[in-house]
């Protein structure tokens, strides 16, 4: 009898991850594509998807320096909410939330969606009044966030130590019943399996290097590291990299970008139910399906463009989770990495068309861009294919920092900065 191992099975009925990965990078580039994203993280990828799926561009190509999904997409924490203070944040992160609901089915690729509840603790008066005003103006719009005490954090998530004399006691938490994870890399993987059914070409190890412009002004063709492609239409979600890919066609950005970490803890049984944030204390912690505590930190306080950052910024965010959670003292880490994000002064997003004709960008969403990832690709998919700004968008410009019309989120922003 014939023996299969539970990989060899596993590759069989789905192809294998690595399977689709060589096809996507036997990809040669065209000549010439109707529209080009650069990079290949769940926004980029799945703008692509909503450029073919929803405006029926299929002429068109992701380029992407690494692999799809080794940016931020495969390194985040997956923490998923839509609890912004103001009202364009609230249309654009709630967009974002109904689409993970349905996300797998349409893409019929299981992103592990589990809306398992948000909680956000405050640790001092200002907390609460602050996370109380999120609860109140999330209600006017329509976003779902109720104000526990400690009591009823502690019954929602039983391994909370709500106890008065440790130095942050929780004085109350914020929970979004409607939040949750996903599977980060199933993000982007599904986007892509789904794009590249619809005809886009996803090129992995392909670095855009240069932006060239006609005599207006206007793009006209990329260099990059597998030679000259031609486009009028090139969108940039180039998370971290931002600045410098646009910098490339003369426009300048109010980006900073910094390293963000995260760790998991070797494996344990399920045993903590939903997502815990503190902002105060710069730690926040879920258990993902495969059973390890996802921790995450605070960002590095110098900007850098290395994926990694400093040790210490951990030994405080795992001091915090040993104090709010006593059982986790005797667990072992397993491993530790670093991503960069890039931050706009109001800690909002860009999601726009730039000075250069031809040319988009999506960009700024510093620690806090995998929620978007549906809702972010597909009005900028829409801004890409009309030349316009869909209506949800239209507030996320470029322009808001020489006019002063921010949106300031730095408190949602829910890592401290
Ligand atoms: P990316 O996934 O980074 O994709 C951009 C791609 O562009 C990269 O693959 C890169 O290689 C490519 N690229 C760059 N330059 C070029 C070039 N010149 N040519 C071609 N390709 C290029 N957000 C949340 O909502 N919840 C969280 O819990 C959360 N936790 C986080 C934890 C950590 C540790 C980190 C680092 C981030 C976290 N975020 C979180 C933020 C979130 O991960 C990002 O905002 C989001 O994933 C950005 O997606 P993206 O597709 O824009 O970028
Ligand atoms: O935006 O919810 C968030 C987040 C959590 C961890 C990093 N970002």
């Amino acid at each position: 009898m014939q023996k299969f191992s539970a990989w060899s099975l596993l590759k069989k009925s789905f192809g294998g991850h690595k399977g689709w990965q060589s096809q996507w990078r036997r990809a040669t580039p065209k000549p010439e594509y109707d529209a080009i994203i650069v990079g290949g993280g769940g926004h980029g990828l799945g703008a692509a998807y909503y450029l073919a799926a929803e405006h029926g561009l299929t002429n068109i190509a992701v380029l992407e320096k690494g692999w799809i999904g080794g940016g931020n997409t495969g390194r985040n924490t997956t923490i998923i909410r839509s609890n912004y203070l103001f009202d364009e944040s609230a249309r654009l992160y709630d967009h974002s939330l109904k689409m993970w609901n349905d996300l797998a089915q349409v893409l019929n690729y299981n992103v592990m969606f589990s809306p398992r509840g948000v909680m956000m603790l405050a640790h001092t008066v200002h907390d609460v009044q602050v996370i109380k005003r999120h609860v109140h103006a999330n209600r006017c719009n329509g976003v779902d966030n109720a104000w526990l005490t400690p009591a009823q954090a502690k019954e929602f998530c039983p391994p909370l130590n709500i106890d008065d004399n440790i130095r942050y006691p929780v004085m109350g938490a914020a929970l979004q019943r409607s939040g949750g994870t996903a599977r980060h890399d199933a993000v982007a993987w599904g986007y892509a399996r789904a794009a590249d059914a619809l005809g886009v070409d996803i090129i992995e190890n392909c670095e855009v290097t240069g932006i060239r412009r006609d005599a207006n002004g206007a793009v006209e063709a990329l260099e990059t590291s597998r030679g000259l492609i031609k486009s009028r239409k090139v969108g940039v979600s180039a998370a971290g990299n931002t600045s410098v890919v646009l910098g490339l066609a003369g426009v300048r950005l109010p980006l900073e970008s910094f390293p963000l970490q995260a760790l998991v803890s070797e494996p344990i049984k399920p045993v903590f139910p939903c997502v815990v944030m503190s902002n105060s204390i710069h730690a926040y912690v879920s258990q993902s399906d495969k059973g390890e505590l996802v921790i995450g930190a605070g960002t590095d306080a110098y900007t850098s463009y290395t994926q990694r950052g400093a040790l210490h910024i951990n030994a405080h965010t795992l001091e915090a989770i040993c104090e709010l959670f006593p059982m986790f003292r005797r667990m072992r880490m397993l491993r530790n990495w670093g991503g960069i994000v890039d931050v706009t002064p109001d800690r909002s997003p860009i999601i726009a068309k730039t000075p250069v004709q031809g040319l988009y960008v999506n960009c700024g969403w510093g620690t806090g861009g995998f929620k978007a990832t549906p809702g972010s690709a597909h009005v900028f998919a829409w801004t890409i294919a009309k030349d316009e700004p869909h209506p949800i968008n239209a507030p996320f410009t470029i322009e808001r920092f020489r006019d002063g019309t921010l949106i300031d989120e730095a408190a949602a922003a829910a890592v401290a900065h």
